[in-house]
């Protein structure tokens, strides 16, 4: 038996209501259905033919699972939401770390892994793997117990300063919805905490730095790897800047976070040299990449000095590091949405990577896009490719 969550709120979105819980960011429509059954799953009324038990079931078993009802015994509705986490555990962690609560960090643990298993809003499906595949992988890295750095001469103890959260719960909610329960994550995120995410559509970067800024005032720099500038560069603009935002997409999402935390610059490396955008828009799309910060492209990347590159990063900012894995030349990394030819290297990468976390205070890491192929060698090899690039930003990062 069922009682109703306290908390509840009534949202409305065009026509329709909605009951909202707000400690699970779900809801529920308010309509004939719901109206109909309620009184009968909080037991006020008899279900009255076979087929009405069943859905008196099974609607009662939704509604808890989003919250909306809880069970008749609860007593402490905070206690019980608190254990109702957006985010699933796992046995075991990303480099066999210890899974964890959010609430339960501890503050020796620097590093917070997460998974967020998404991929509906690509066009080419399969990055939802990507956190479980990376994190099988990991966990057999140092498969003799530890690893071994050859250059520092010294163990690489991942485990010993790092927890896993765990995958994010996605399932029975709109993209955007999810989006609002990462972000309330990312608030509960003790400070001095790291939290690395592995993804997923590259769209849940949006909450993952929003929920970092509360104070909207704070100076934060985002460095960006990415074949794309996933910058909304169509429709109307207006003083350099696009005129309506379209929902949150990954190709549009960093748009969304200038708009949210207005003093943010940007740092993009690794973009594709030719972009497509609408014709006749080309002063529209200057303006606006002024306005955003720097961009260096894939060909920039790829030709200039290594020094000429390091110099163009940040040096004593606060900074966000996001990781595109199609910013790669797809020769190396061919499992993501949209793998590019003339991407850059590894080494550029994991070296201008690195540089940025060692002269920079970073608030939030993360490795976006990874996702599954149908040839099981390739798979495995690019998942290397991706724990190797992970152990190369985390080492250095114990102290
Ligand atoms: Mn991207």
């Amino acid at each position: 038996m069922y009682k109703l969550a306290t908390n509840l709120h009534i949202e409305k979105k065009g026509e329709d209501k909605f009951l909202k819980q707000p400690r699970t960011n779900q809801g529920v429509r308010i309509g004939e259905h719901l109206r109909a059954l309620l009184p009968k799953i909080l037991g006020e009324e008899l279900p009255s033919t076979k087929e009405e038990v069943l859905r008196t079931h099974l609607m009662g078993y939704e509604l808890l699972e989003r919250g909306i009802v809880v069970p008749k015994e609860t007593v402490d509705q905070t206690s019980y939401f608190n254990d109702l986490s957006p985010l699933k555990l796992v046995e075991q962690g990303f480099f066999n770390c210890k899974p964890s609560r959010v609430d339960k960090l501890k503050p020796e643990q620097k590093i917070c892994f997460l998974g967020v298993p998404y991929d509906s809003g690509a066009s080419k499906p399969g990055c939802r793997f990507g956190p479980a595949m990376l994190r099988d992988v990991s966990r057999a890295y140092g498969f003799r117990g530890s690893l071994f750095s050859l250059e520092t001469r010294n163990e690489v103890d991942i485990s010993e300063f790092s927890a896993d959260l765990g995958d994010l719960f996605l399932e029975r909610s709109s993209l955007d919805e999810h989006l609002g329960s990462l972000e309330k994550v990312y608030q509960g995120i003790p400070k001095g905490v790291i939290p690395f995410m592995v993804g997923g559509d590259h769209s849940f970067t949006l909450p993952a730095l929003a929920g970092l800024c509360k104070d909207k005032a704070e100076d934060v720099t985002l460095v960006q790897f990415d074949s794309h500038l996933d910058l909304q560069v169509w429709g109307k603009f207006k003083n350099g800047i696009p005129l309506n935002l379209d929902q949150p997409l990954h190709s549009n999402f960093v748009s969304h976070l200038h708009s949210r935390i207005p003093k943010l610059k940007s740092i993009q490396l690794g973009i594709r040299h030719y972009q497509s955008i609408p014709a006749g828009k080309a002063k529209d799309v200057a303006d606006y990449l002024n306005v955003i910060g720097t961009q260096i492209t894939d060909q920039q990347c790829n030709s200039w000095s290594i020094e000429d590159l390091l110099d163009k990063l940040p040096k004593g900012e606060r900074v966000y590091l996001t990781i595109d894995v199609d910013v790669l030349k797809s020769s190396d990394m061919g499992n993501t949405g949209y793998p590019n030819p003339t991407g850059i290297s590894f080494d550029r990468l994991l070296t201008m990577a690195r540089y940025v976390l060692k002269h920079n205070q970073v608030i939030g890491i993360d490795i976006m896009e990874f996702g599954q192929s149908s040839r099981r060698d390739e798979q495995r090899r690019e998942c290397e490719l991706i724990t190797t690039l992970m152990v190369g930003l985390l080492e250095g990062m114990e102290r």
